[in-house]
């Protein structure tokens, strides 16, 4: 009998614990904001945004062709790769600063993104 009670402890505390995270993980992320950037006419709207550090940016491809969200300022550099007609892709802003995107495919196409601390 007190071999099943310690065993069941066992199973329990872990999962109380992972239960706990999962919560802790959930309200940080409820206090992140979201912006939504669209793609279209070979422009990003907006053109600029201000978020905080932990915010994300939702890029969506509202068109007929592709875009891409490209990256050049140092200490920010990435690429999101081809974003297909329709398609969304998500950045979550770690970095603060400020930094221009741009997209590969339409060289006037550019914004500028300032991530505060
Ligand atoms: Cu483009």
């Amino acid at each position: 009998m007190f071999r099943r009670t310690t065993s069941l402890l066992t199973l329990v505390l872990p999962a109380l614990a992972l239960t706990a995270g999962t919560l802790a993980g959930l309200s940080s992320q409820a206090l992140a904001a979201e912006y939504v950037v669209t793609m279209k006419d070979a422009a990003y709207s907006p053109a600029a945004i201000t978020a905080t550090l932990g915010d994300t940016v939702r890029f969506v491809n509202d068109d007929g062709e592709t875009h891409n969200v490209f990256v050049p300022t140092l200490g920010h550099a990435l690429d999101l790769g081809k974003q297909e007609a329709g398609a969304e892709k998500t950045l979550v802003l770690r970095t603060p600063g400020q930094f221009e995107v741009e997209c590969v495919h339409h060289l006037s196409m550019t914004m500028t993104i300032t991530v505060k601390p």
